[in-house]
């Protein structure tokens, strides 16, 4: 967790007690962020457009809340783009989906580079399109130096499917003797996760006014403050974002206990 002045200056945390934690009011700002950007297709048929220029509008999203993100001084921001479950919809638009990642590097990710973002994949990457991972994969690449915000896609994720590779994984490693059940632990299950290296979501979004996790991050939304916006996701804007993190730093998280 990080910490945020009144006057909205960000700052990092060194070993010494910080000015902020001293501070009566100060609040948090979300660590990581996730959303899952339900609406596309809404707000397409909503305008007399096919679904697919839903998807397209909504990229256009994906890159300013991305940057009002890093604005924030948010450092994770995960982004549910493709479910497991996706791959029921319609030929077309899953084609037209798979499309989107070569799209978003040509025409978004330069301004991201220059903002230090670096993108990274949560999910399986094995089923997807040769073309799609290239891109995906280029993009990860290009920015794989950057130090700034983490830009992780969910693409072909599924939060049951990343569970099950887990268990997966523990039964090989005490199969082969690596590990002793008795030695699994929560720890070790969430270093089995795609997000083994990240901290858990802060605050999960999800827009156009549905209320389900829909097998999102399952095991790392536990504890995470839940908003939902009646917004589609393309119509979300940076001032979206801004009143949800506004909203998360005035919860009291007590994660259990009492304090
Ligand atoms: C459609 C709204 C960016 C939600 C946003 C393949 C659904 C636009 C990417 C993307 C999608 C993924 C990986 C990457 C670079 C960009 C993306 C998909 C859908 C599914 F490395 N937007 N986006 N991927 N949509």
């Amino acid at each position: 967790m990080r910490w945020q002045r009144e006057d909205n200056q960000v700052q990092d945390l060194p070993g010494a007690v910080p000015e902020a934690l001293e501070r009566p009011k100060a609040t948090a700002v979300p660590e990581h962020v996730a959303i899952i950007m339900d609406g596309n297709g809404r707000w397409a048929e909503a305008r007399g457009l096919p679904r697919v220029a839903g998807h397209r509008a909504g990229m256009k999203a994906v890159r300013e809340v991305t940057v009002a993100a890093d604005d924030l001084g948010i450092r994770v921001l995960t982004l549910y783009a493709f479910s497991t479950e996706n791959w029921k919809r319609p030929r077309d638009e899953v084609d037209f989906l798979m499309a989107l990642p070569q799209e978003f590097l040509l025409t978004e990710l330069k301004e991201l580079i220059d903002k230090n973002v670096r993108v990274r994949l949560i999910g399986d990457p094995e089923a997807l399109p040769a073309h799609t991972r290239k891109a995906v994969d280029e993009a990860i690449r290009v920015t794989s130096e950057n130090t700034g915000l983490i830009l992780n896609f969910a693409l072909n994720y599924g939060g049951r499917m990343e569970l099950v590779r887990a268990v997966r994984a523990l039964a090989e490693a005490v199969r082969d003797g690596r590990i002793d059940p008795a030695a699994i632990d929560e720890q070790a299950v969430a270093n089995a996760l795609y997000t083994r290296d990240l901290p858990d979501p802060d605050l999960l979004i999800r827009t156009s006014g549905e209320l389900r996790l829909s097998n999102f991050m399952l095991w790392q939304l536990a504890y995470t403050e839940l908003w939902f916006s009646d917004k589609l996701w393309p119509d979300f804007r940076r001032e979206d974002l801004f009143a949800a993190v506004e909203d998360f730093r005035r919860r009291d998280r007590r994660y259990g206990g009492l304090r």
